[in-house]
């Protein structure tokens, strides 16, 4: 039996051959050639040219260092663009404000559509500014992600924390998949904390993916809970509340007060059944009303001894250590996805190898070998 990729088929499949040689690794950082400065000359060697050449880079981290929010929002602009030069100078942006202050807290905020998590973060962010810090919001929202739109009203709704001076409110970036618009997200959160922002808020809206997506950016996750008809502990995903390292039941206020406390004590015997997220950490959980202001200074508490408890014990520094691993994987995959695959030429004839495959006329996974042969990568190394 010859090698599958050398069987002779039908197919027009020929021409991807014939083209194999014409993969242009698109170079965007010729757009941004400038003349590199001492310690790109280190970099370079480490890490090669994209990284040395960004004649804006310099100026927009210094620009973002000192609080500038033109310099921030052009940096966010950048970081939000489809353009591969512009992705490029973000990164070197980001590289130059490395390390980002380790004092600060990230937070995701999550629950179900209507929970009240923005008019939370309105009253919880306020009151944090008052006490001097400066809080910044943004907004993983898989719904923009289908829709190309981001959550209706959210700035209206957050009210107060748009008019601060002291509070940064961001939508969710309206474009890409989740992974993008989270990969976008949390770059917008490191460009917030270089410029000053001591706690940063993340607001999920939704259900499973998006969680999960935002649990590998922040320090901890407070779930927002309501209370439903009695029986919104069958409701809950488990798969939620094992990423929850706070529970707050909110909206307990007025005639609800008595129905949150309840399901709060019934959440927390349920949560007594799941194992800690840490060995030093049980989920607490706490009622709230973003409404009313009540029991926030408690749920603030909880997120101070969270992170006081678990820098002690590393876990904190941890956590970060290998979010900006997988990060930096999931940042690799994709732009060797981009770089290999991302050409004209190359997806062309991907379409014409999928055609192949969807046919039924090659195999799959001959099909993929002869696509990297074509490519230059054999398997072989
Ligand atoms: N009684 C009461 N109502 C609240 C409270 N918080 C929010 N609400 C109401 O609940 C509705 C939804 O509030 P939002 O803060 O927009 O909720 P959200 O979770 O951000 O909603 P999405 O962003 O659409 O997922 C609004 O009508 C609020 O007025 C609260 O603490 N108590
Ligand atoms: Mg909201």
């Amino acid at each position: 039996m010859g090698h599958p990729v050398a069987k002779p088929r039908p197919t027009r499949f020929g021409c991807f051959f014939a083209i194999s040689g014409m993969f242009p690794n698109p170079d965007p950082s010729r757009a941004v050639r400038a003349r590199p400065r001492p310690v790109d000359r280190g970099r370079r060697r480490l890490y090669g040219r994209a990284m040395a050449e960004a004649p804006d880079a310099e100026t927009l981290a210094a620009g973002i260092r000192s609080g500038g929010r033109a310099a921030l929002s052009r940096a966010i602009t950048l970081v939000e663009s489809t353009r591969a030069d512009h992705r490029l100078l973000a990164a070197a942006v980001l590289d130059r404000l490395s390390p980002t202050p380790a004092s600060t807290i990230r937070i995701g905020l999550s629950g179900v559509p209507g929970a009240g998590k923005s008019t939370l973060i309105d009253a919880l962010g306020s009151s944090l500014t008052a006490r001097g810090h400066k809080v910044a919001v943004l907004a993983v929202d898989p719904s923009s992600v289908r829709s190309g739109g981001s959550i209706l009203g959210d700035k209206t709704r957050m009210g107060r924390l748009s008019t601060d001076a002291a509070a940064f409110v961001r939508p969710s970036p309206s474009s890409g998949t989740l992974g993008g618009v989270a990969a976008k997200t949390r770059e917008t959160m490191l460009l917030c904390e270089a410029a000053g922002f001591d706690v940063v808020i993340v607001e999920t809206m939704g259900v499973g993916q998006a969680e999960t997506t935002v649990a590998g950016m922040v320090d901890l996750v407070i779930l927002l809970m309501i209370a439903g008809g009695g029986d919104e502990l069958q409701g809950i995903k488990k798969g939620i509340l094992e990423i929850a390292d706070i529970v707050a039941l909110n909206k307990a206020d007025g005639e609800n007060r008595s129905r949150a406390e309840t399901a709060a004590s019934e959440l927390r015997s349920a949560l007594n059944i799941l194992a800690p997220p840490s060995p030093d950490w049980r989920v607490p959980v706490t009622s709230v009303s973003g409404a009313t202001g009540g029991g926030l200074a408690d749920l603030w508490e909880r997120v101070e001894e969270f992170r006081r408890i678990h820098r002690e014990n590393g876990a904190w520094q941890k956590r970060r250590a290998e979010q900006r691993v997988a990060w930096f994987r999931a940042r690799l995959d994709e732009e060797l996805r981009r770089r290999v695959l991302g050409s004209r030429e190359a997806r062309a004839s991907l379409a014409e190898a999928e055609a192949a495959v969807r046919s039924g006329d090659r195999a799959p996974e001959a099909m993929a070998d002869a696509v990297l042969d074509a490519l230059g990568l054999p398997a072989g190394g």
